[in-house]
């Protein structure tokens, strides 16, 4: 089905922390978390909606691995950091051909810390940028595939029927929440955030279609797949953004503050083109 490279915009979720069986088994990890270093890595098309991030995903029974990357600041700067990527290898492999992430000349070369399982992931307190939330934590999404984009997925409840029908299942099923190691703080205090407009949908248009589907949960596979052609592509050319303000996007079309947002997150530092 793939014509050609897939671009994505790779959102920086900052840890926190990290469990200790995680940092027991990668000491180095700790230090590089106080420095504010360490990022799980979720691959998005959808740029102009990290203001309504209320969580991100990870699947429980997947394997990700810890990497060292000599990040490029900007897309036009020289200057690199050494930064901490948590991604599927599949992408690391990836990105170690792209010079964003590596300096040109070490093409190929991956550096790894050691890996760390999705179980263990959930849980995690990060700082999702644009976010209106200080700290969202990672919920398992057990419909994410390991073999597109980082197996990460950032939440955006408000404009992606998948995550709206997952959160919600997370907020309402107590048993679930046990079976999973999901706590009601983690769930809770996030409240969708409207971030676009669209006519005919309104505010909060993922959640309007799960409604009007009547998708169940999670697992709905066809109806997701169906409220997810609807919103995107009505979204896309009819949708006007409410959030951005602070970045001069609100107002703006879906479609042109997609670019807008995108320019500015990677000028900023806090994502990164990545092609698949
Ligand atoms: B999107 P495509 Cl607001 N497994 O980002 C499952 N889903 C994944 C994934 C994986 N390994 N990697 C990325 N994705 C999700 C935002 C968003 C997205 C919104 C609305 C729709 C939407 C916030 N989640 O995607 O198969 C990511 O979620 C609808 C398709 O490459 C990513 O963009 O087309 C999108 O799927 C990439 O899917």
């Amino acid at each position: 089905e793939n014509v050609g490279p897939q671009e994505y915009m790779l959102v920086k979720l900052q840890l926190l922390e990290a469990p200790e069986s995680v940092t027991s088994r990668i000491p180095e990890l700790s230090e590089s978390i106080a420095k504010g270093h360490v990022f799980m890595v979720a691959a998005t098309l959808r740029p102009e909606t990290m203001y309504g991030q209320t969580n991100c995903y990870v699947l429980p029974s997947g394997e990700y691995g810890v990497y060292e990357f000599d990040v490029q600041h900007t897309p036009k700067s020289a200057e690199r950091t050494r930064q901490v990527l948590i991604c599927a290898a599949r992408a690391a492999r990836n990105m170690s051909y792209q010079d964003a992430f590596v300096e040109p000349g070490s093409q190929g070369q991956l550096k790894q810390l050691g890996t760390v399982s999705g179980k263990e992931l959930v849980g995690v307190p990060v700082k999702a940028p644009k976010a209106k939330y200080e700290r969202v934590y990672a919920l398992p999404l057990l419909s994410i595939s390991m073999t597109k984009g980082t197996g990460i997925v950032t939440s955006v409840p408000s404009d992606s029927a998948d995550d709206y029908a997952a959160l919600r299942d997370w907020k309402t099923d107590e048993k679930l929440r046990a079976k999973h190691g999901v706590t009601e703080e983690m769930v809770a205090p996030f409240e969708l955030v409207p971030v676009i407009n669209i006519p005919g949908l309104g505010d909060r248009a993922a959640e309007t279609m799960v409604l009007k589907l009547k998708i169940k949960s999670q697992h709905d596979e066809k109806k997701l797949k169906e409220a997810k052609a609807e919103t995107y592509k009505r979204g896309f050319y009819e949708g006007i953004m409410i959030a951005g303000k602070e970045d001069g996007v609100e107002g703006m079309k879906v479609s042109e503050a997609k670019d807008v947002v995108k320019a500015k997150m990677c000028e900023d530092g806090e994502a990164i083109v990545y092609f698949e």
